[in-house]
């Protein structure tokens, strides 16, 4: 059965895409547009009745949210493709315990500079000043704890590549990338060296050759 992902423009979307990469799981992709509203239509709302992306379908089982399908998948086929979840329970406490702080202390502000820097313009309204600059402060800040967590290991739950590293990569791609903040990651010599052992990971440059731009600047 492959797996069908909506909406595989989006940065939400692309978690996803790059976890099935590196689980080695056939999928197609179903394009939703964001930008004119398909994403609140009544058809998107049957499976999503959030209109949020991205949402799989695979057979008759359909599953929103995107952290919660990387763990779906990372653990349905766990001895396929990359094990992303840690070889023992601590190590698997550990993936979790950063997977929440990339949910809750790290995407927050990634998304709201995504939202005011890049979706501001298309979306016609104006971005707020101050949003940016707080968002700004308060990511330097959770980077820090980054920098010296990078110091101790390899990748954020231990010295293996993990869902927790994996989930960090669409908005800290748009983050150096359109959002022109790359200097937060490479004032950081933990971080950067990360940010460049993920982000050059086969799965992730993969998922970058799809050719899905949201927009010109994605
Ligand atoms: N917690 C959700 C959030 C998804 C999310 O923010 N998706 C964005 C695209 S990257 C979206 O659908 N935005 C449209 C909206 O919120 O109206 C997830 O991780 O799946």
């Amino acid at each position: 059965m492959v797996v069908k992902v909506y909406g595989p423009a989006y940065g939400s979307p692309k978690r996803v895409l790059v976890c099935l990469v590196e689980k080695d799981i056939e999928f197609e992709t179903v394009p939703v547009d964001l930008i004119k509203g398909e994403h609140k239509s009544p058809e998107f709302l049957e499976l999503q009745p959030f209109g949020e992306l991205p949402v799989i379908q695979d057979g008759d089982y359909t599953l929103y949210e995107s952290r919660a399908i990387i763990r779906y998948y990372a653990e349905k086929y766990k001895s396929q493709g990359t094990d992303l979840l840690g070889k023992t329970i601590e190590e698997r406490g550990l993936v979790e315990q950063w997977l929440e702080v990339e949910a809750h202390n790290y995407h927050p502000h990634v998304y709201n500079l995504t939202i005011h820097i890049l979706f501001a313009p298309v979306l016609g309204f104006p971005p707020d000043e101050k949003i940016i600059k707080e968002s700004e402060e308060k990511l330097a800040k959770v980077l820090d704890i980054y920098e010296e967590r990078l110091s101790k290991s390899k990748y954020l739950a231990g010295d293996f590549f993990s869902l927790a590293d994996l989930s960090h990569l669409p908005f800290t791609h748009y983050l150096v990338g359109s959002i022109k903040k790359e200097y937060m990651i490479r004032s950081r010599k933990h971080v950067s060296a990360w940010w460049d052992d993920i982000s050059n990971r086969p799965s992730w440059k993969k998922v970058l050759t799809f050719g899905f731009p949201a927009l010109k600047t994605l």
